[in-house]
């Protein structure tokens, strides 16, 4: 049975504010750090019940808000593949957090022991971590009372980056199997990188030094760190790494800045020399961004789209040049935020599909290949090599050097990529070792394809639920008729594509907008925006 009486006294330590509604969202239970306590009370019950049900597997609880201003916080359950909580959960999720008493959550947790089949018998395990806010330390002993409530095993992965999290998730799951994803702790998270990039750059001339923008979180002390393991095989440059003074945690910094201002983070100004690489992370360090400055000062920017771009080809030719074209197949997954000329490129090389905003949409479709390549134009994404294809590396014999090369750089990257979920810095190396083999600047990725000038507005609206789109949110179905007056209006625009879908994390409508010039694109998306509001 549930341990009622104690259960009941941690919880009344952890009252529901009445007046907030809480749902577990695309990126798990997420708003002001400050409302926070008793949902991430919660959740520390959740995750030892997610446990149990799952056979004493572990858990991860992450303690994040991502790009978010530095007084939000959230909170993201991982599940033990290393992978989002299955969605069934999502809902029980919100159901228990929003119980509005102790006797009201001890009702809801008996009902989904009943309707989950949980069998209380079994341990539960949990690993937990957080970013760099300052809510995180409070945060944590409420979600460490949850443990001690329900009574988990959790073991503290301390201040750490999401994807690191999702390392150790599946590293503690997988220990002494076949499918060992590496050893579970930070050390064997950066030696496995580390040592994987200097195997798939040996040879080569070495790359120049690269500017990271650690948008003053978490990614700081990942990046430093990763620095000493890298030596001289990257020289890293870190900005942006003050994780102590209040408020400048994503301020004027960091992936998101890049991509939604579409420049260069006031701090690089008088860092970045024309023609140097350099990339922003985010907050917890599962964004990237990179970008450059021309010869004429101007700045160009190499989101997800144009990683996916690099990548892909890249991994498509590999798997050409071992001689196992007919055996793995590579495909893409993209959301409709992709610029329509990286989809243009990508699909005249390679299967690609549409589907929903949102990692957990992108991660189970690139599932569906043999080599999966995920990006969101955001900067989050990875790539998936299924069991199957794993397997047919470690037994293919390659005819000739070449062949063996070109598997060996395959098998190497398996093991560069953090297949668990995006990570800014498993990509950023994943984007070096590209890089380097292609000899690249910047330049030459960049001209891969043009983007298409673009535009993205929000439209606060009294009910953003009244928005229900369809085919992967390119087109609305409701309200009834507005679908139709934007294809009307599309159609006015050279180029011209743009849809409205209901924001996920933020009450507010988006609508994003193409066209061939920059003008049009403003034009069209203020237009759409007209026909919301
Ligand atoms: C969340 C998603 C991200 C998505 C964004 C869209 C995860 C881990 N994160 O941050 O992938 O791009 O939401 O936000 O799934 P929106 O719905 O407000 O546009
Ligand atoms: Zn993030």
């Amino acid at each position: 049975n549930l341990p009622i009486e104690n259960i009941r006294s941690f919880s009344d330590a952890h009252p529901k504010p009445s007046a907030l509604h809480f749902q577990y969202g695309t990126a798990g239970f997420r708003t002001l750090g400050s409302t926070l306590d008793s949902v991430i009370f919660r959740v520390g019950i959740l995750a030892g019940l997610r446990s149990k049900r799952l056979d004493g597997r572990t858990i991860g609880v992450m303690v994040t808000a991502s790009h978010n201003p530095e007084e939000d916080n959230g909170v993201k359950l991982v599940d033990p593949r290393g992978e989002m909580l299955e969605a069934s959960w999502e809902a029980h999720a919100t159901v228990v957090a929003n119980a509005p008493t102790t006797d009201a959550l001890l009702e809801a947790l008996d009902a989904l022991v009943k309707t989950a089949k949980i069998d209380l018998s079994k341990p539960a395990r949990v690993v937990y971590a957080r970013d760099t806010r300052p809510s995180g330390p409070a945060l944590i002993s409420a979600l460490e009372d949850g443990f001690k409530a329900l009574g988990v095993e959790a073991r503290d992965g301390g201040v750490t980056t999401t994807p690191i999290l999702h390392y150790l998730v599946k590293a503690i799951n997988t220990k002494g199997t076949k499918e060992s994803y590496g050893e579970d702790s930070e050390d064997g998270y950066y030696t496995k990188l580390s040592g994987a990039f200097k195997k798939l750059i040996a040879g080569k001339t070495k790359p120049d030094p690269l500017i990271i923008d650690c948008a003053n979180g978490v990614g700081a002390s990942a990046a430093a760190k990763l620095a000493t393991y890298l030596g001289d095989s990257l020289p890293l440059i870190l900005e942006n790494t003050d994780i102590t003074t209040p408020g400048v945690l994503n301020h004027a910094c960091g992936a998101d800045y890049v991509k939604t201002q579409q420049k260069l983070p006031p701090s690089l100004i008088d860092r970045l020399q024309p023609g140097q690489r350099a990339c922003s992370l985010d907050g917890d360090a599962d964004r990237l961004m990179y970008y450059y400055l021309d010869e004429r000062g101007q700045f160009h920017m190499l989101d997800g789209d144009k990683i996916a771009a690099l990548v892909a080809a890249f991994i498509v030719e590999l798997v050409k040049l071992a001689g196992l074209e007919s055996d793995v197949k590579v495909g893409v997954v993209q959301t409709a935020y992709a610029n329509g000329a990286s989809t243009k490129y990508l699909a005249e090389r390679l299967p690609v599909k549409c589907v929903p905003t949102g990692v957990k949409h992108l991660h189970h479709a690139a599932e569906h290949y043999d080599i999966g390549v995920y990006f969101e134009a955001n900067g989050h994404g990875t790539v998936l090599f299924s069991q199957q294809t794993q397997e047919t590396f470690a037994k293919y014999e390659p005819s000739t050097p070449a062949q063996s090369t070109a598997l060996n750089h395959l098998i190497n990257l398996t093991q560069l990529i953090n297949q668990t979920v995006g990570d800014a810095l498993s990509d950023m190396l994943l984007v070096e070792v590209v890089l380097t083999h292609k000899s690249y600047a910047g330049a030459e990725w960049n001209s891969l394809y043009a983007d298409l000038p673009n535009r993205l507005v929000k439209v606060v609206v009294s009910d953003r639920n009244t928005f229900k789109t369809e085919d992967a949110e390119r087109r609305l179905v409701s309200p009834p008729g507005l679908q139709a007056k934007i294809n009307e209006l599309v159609l006015r625009y050279e180029g011209g594509r743009s849809f409205v879908r209901p924001s996920g994390t933020e009450d507010v409508v988006r609508v994003y907008a193409e066209a061939a010039l920059k003008s049009q694109a403003d034009e069209l998306a203020f237009r759409v925006a007209g026909l919301v509001y």
